[in-house]
């Protein structure tokens, strides 16, 4: 079986429906530290902080992978140092722990873009660079590399990662990322409200639409564990672009939009990281080619969320 922890958030909400596609849904358990309410399937409230309790439901229920998403992101994590190292670390550590006593077959785990810090290259920044995060989000994400690649080295774990650009998704709404300004820009567009963008209108970041992330993890997840020659976390890529680039995309199909730049302080943090990503390993490694660029991407999250409210907003020409 399958356990996806951490399953109610932005990327555990698709990849919990993805896997259930892919095996069927009494195959995977969505587990989160909230109470049931919206999800079908096999559902469990779990805290990863509580080792005992992971430990007996992963024995209980056979699980045999786990994909810890539970994390709290750069800009939220900015305000709450201490919890954000807790959850971040010893999430990941417990999962670890309980992967090589309990010998599950793989595990995955997302490291991020953030890891990258003002001293790596801006553009197109490489898999093996200078590394030197400054967020407490990217030190833990960095550090949480380190780990999947000891227990990989000195446990045979096959644990897998990716560093996910910002992800953009109609599934969720924005949950504390400093990119989450690119998921909340289209509720305010189709609200036809102004959007107040709390970055620079020239802020490039790299960026990808959740269909292919969810699909990059799957390949992942699939490839043959030779193939897999990194065990830190791969680079991955999509697209980069900035918030003005953004506002014409969705200005092109909602003519009355309009946003105005309120910087405030998650600039700095968008500012440490790189604007592109070089993603040769992954290409190489297991055969990664992206699929949305920026306008199909707006196009399709302006439709699915027009689509889910129903509400007659001016027609996407
Ligand atoms: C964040 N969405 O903003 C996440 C991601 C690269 C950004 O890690 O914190």
């Amino acid at each position: 079986k399958i356990l996806v922890i951490g399953a109610l958030g932005q990327l555990g909400t698709e990849l919990t429906a993805a896997l259930r596609k892919q095996h069927g849904s009494h195959a995977v358990i969505a587990a989160d530290r909230h109470t049931q309410d919206t999800v079908q399937g096999p559902y469990v409230q779990l805290d990863v902080l509580n080792f005992g309790a992971l430990a007996d439901l992963v024995r209980r229920e056979k699980v045999t992978q786990i994909y810890l998403l539970a994390a709290m992101l750069s800009a939220s994590g900015e305000q709450n140092i201490h919890a954000a190292w807790e959850l971040n670390m010893q999430g990941l550590i417990h999962v670890l722990k309980i992967a090589a006593a309990q010998r599950l077959d793989k595990v995955f785990w997302p490291s991020s873009i953030a890891v990258f810090g003002p001293g790596s290259p801006k553009h197109l920044c490489p898999q093996d660079t200078f590394i030197q995060p400054n967020t407490i989000y990217g030190i833990s994400k960095r550090s949480g590399e380190y780990w999947c690649n000891y227990y990989f080295e000195k446990h045979g774990v096959d644990v897998r990662s990716l560093r996910y650009p910002g992800l953009i998704s109609h599934s969720t709404p924005p949950g504390g990322g400093t990119t989450d300004y690119a998921v909340d820009i289209f509720y305010k567009a189709l609200d036809g409200q102004t959007f107040r963008c709390f970055l620079k209108e020239d802020t490039c970041l790299p960026m990808m639409y959740m269909p292919d992330a969810v699909r990059a993890t799957l390949e992942l997840m699939e490839a043959p564990k030779e193939q897999v020659r990194v065990r830190t976390s791969y680079n991955l890529a999509a697209m980069s672009f900035s918030p003005c680039d953004l506002a014409a995309a969705i200005r092109e199909r909602l003519p009355a939009f309009d946003i105005q730049y309120e910087p405030d302080y998650r600039q700095a943090i968008a500012d440490s990281w790189p604007a592109s990503i070089q993603d040769a390993s992954a290409r190489q490694d297991w055969g990664w080619k992206p699929g949305y660029d920026l306008n199909a991407m707006v196009t399709e999250m302006l439709q699915q969320l027009q689509e889910r409210r129903q509400t007659p907003a001016p027609p996407v020409q």
